[in-house]
């Protein structure tokens, strides 16, 4: 970290204003020498020309000097805010590193103010997942990560791990006898709630998990039931070919919607049949991992036709999903011959509209809308899995009095967690040793 790193910090393209962020030890310097000036005030906007190495005037914009360890970093940032579009910007990067700046690797702005304490994983990640969350739900959760209610949450579980993992060393290093009775029920009833209040935060964010990434919803059913020009009426353009000949569709077509306050993934597939040729069974195949990355599956069928055998696959399909299915009956314009003993399900023409499918869509998409805690990346529910299945594990040791390989299961349960905000010390067990208990030997 003793380099000097830059980067363009705004997204790349036309727009009026630019930003190129500078942040290490030479930060300040190698602004100066761009802008032709002896300092800069920390926090102070200044107008100011912009220099390239050989004098030459490039532009004039705004530069901001952020003093260390007051910044986003925690090291001497320096941002040139330039006019948009991508010479200027560009050209004060490669003069930059010309003076000696490296430029930054994805996320290493990031990477320093973590390593700097300015913030820990879970912030970092929050940062990330903001920038790219698809809903509103999804950037207020966010918001909440960034002032820390995940990482409190995350640490007071794992706080309460250590102390008792201390206890208990301290019992197999210096106890002749085993754990006192109450102190046994104590500890498995706090393992049990920890167990399950592990469970529901990764049942929440696995079924929540759209509104941060975007929830993905798929179109299924048998060739030539509508599907494209379904997909089509959702997004009021032509984007997928339509036709009357079954098997039209051979490529996933997907697109981004907006419905209400979520911006999802729709994704039109091959028609469903058995027997075709080797292009259209690949595009089957793709049809199919399509229903197992969707979150909700748009099943079609055609109610002016007989339901048959091909019909019944995607019936039995959407069964097997375990997801939310909304049953579509499509041609609506035309004589119903469709017998159907769905639930719940919607009759439209897609000719004619399908705003019944984005009402319930936004019906659907709103009842998922939630404002607790939840995890936001899937390295986080990995690591809560993995706390919960050790947790799981110790419980049981502890009831063979197995105190060994319950403190190894427990210490595994807190560093996977410690993953999630604050990667464990081994120090910190000790900490919690000699500040809770007098050993007195
Ligand atoms: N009458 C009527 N025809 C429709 C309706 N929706 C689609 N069609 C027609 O049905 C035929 C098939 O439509 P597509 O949207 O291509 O069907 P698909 O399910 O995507 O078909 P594949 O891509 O082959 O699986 C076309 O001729 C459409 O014009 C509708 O609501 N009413
Ligand atoms: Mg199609």
């Amino acid at each position: 970290m003793n380099d000097t790193i830059v980067a363009i910090a705004t997204a790349h393209g036309i727009g009026s204003i630019s930003i190129v962020r500078l942040s290490g030890k030479n930060a300040l310097s190698l602004a100066l020498k761009l802008i032709k000036k002896d300092t800069l005030i920390p926090r102070y906007a200044t107008f100011s020309k912009i220099y390239s190495t050989v004098g030459e005037l490039v532009d004039e914009g705004i530069i901001i000097y952020f003093k260390a360890p007051n910044s986003f970093t925690g090291e001497d940032i320096v941002e040139f805010q330039t006019h948009g579009g991508l010479i200027v910007s560009n050209f004060i990067l490669e003069e930059l590193i010309k003076l000696g700046a490296r430029l930054a690797n994805p996320g290493e702005f990031s990477k320093r103010a973590f390593l700097n304490g300015k913030m820990d994983l879970a912030k970092a990640e929050a940062v990330q997942s903001l920038i790219t969350s698809r809903s509103e739900d999804g950037i207020k959760i966010l918001a909440r990560h960034l002032k820390g209610e995940l990482s409190s949450y995350v640490n007071s579980l794992r706080d309460e791990l250590v102390t008792t993992l201390a206890y208990v060393e301290t019992c197999i290093d210096y106890a002749e006898e085993d754990l006192p009775l109450d102190i046994l029920e104590q500890t498995k009833s706090l393992l049990i709630e920890n167990y399950k209040k592990l469970n529901e935060i990764v049942e929440i964010s696995e079924q929540r998990k759209g509104l941060i990434e975007g929830f993905k919803v798929t179109i299924i059913g048998k060739p030539n039931v509508g599907k494209s020009s379904i997909l089509n009426s959702l997004l009021k353009f032509e984007r997928a070919i339509i036709s009357d000949e079954a098997g039209t569709t051979r490529d996933r077509v997907e697109e981004s919607l907006k419905i209400g306050t979520h911006l999802i993934r729709i994704i039109d597939t091959a028609g469903i049949r058995e027997g075709v040729s080797l292009v259209e069974k690949i595009g089957i195949e793709n049809s199919m991992k399509a229903v197992e990355e969707a979150d909700i599956i748009i099943a079609v069928f055609d109610s002016s036709r007989v339901k048959d055998e091909e019909d019944e696959k995607i019936l039995e399909i959407c069964k097997n999903s375990g997801k939310k299915i909304i049953y579509v009956l499509n041609k609506d314009d035309l004589e119903s011959k469709f017998n159907y003993d769905f639930e719940e399900y919607i009759k439209i023409s897609a000719k004619k509209s399908s705003n019944l499918i984005i009402e319930t869509l936004k019906k659907y998409l709103d009842s998922q809308n939630y404002d607790g805690i939840m995890l936001s990346s899937t390295r986080q529910i990995l690591s809560s899995k993995n706390a919960k299945e050790a947790l799981y594990r110790a419980k049981d040791l502890l009831n063979e009095n197995e105190l060994e390989l319950f403190a190894y299961e427990l210490n595994l349960a807190i560093m996977e967690i410690s993953n999630i905000a604050k990667p464990y010390e081994r120090t910190e067990i000790l900490d919690a040793m000699f500040l809770n208990f007098c050993l007195g030997k």
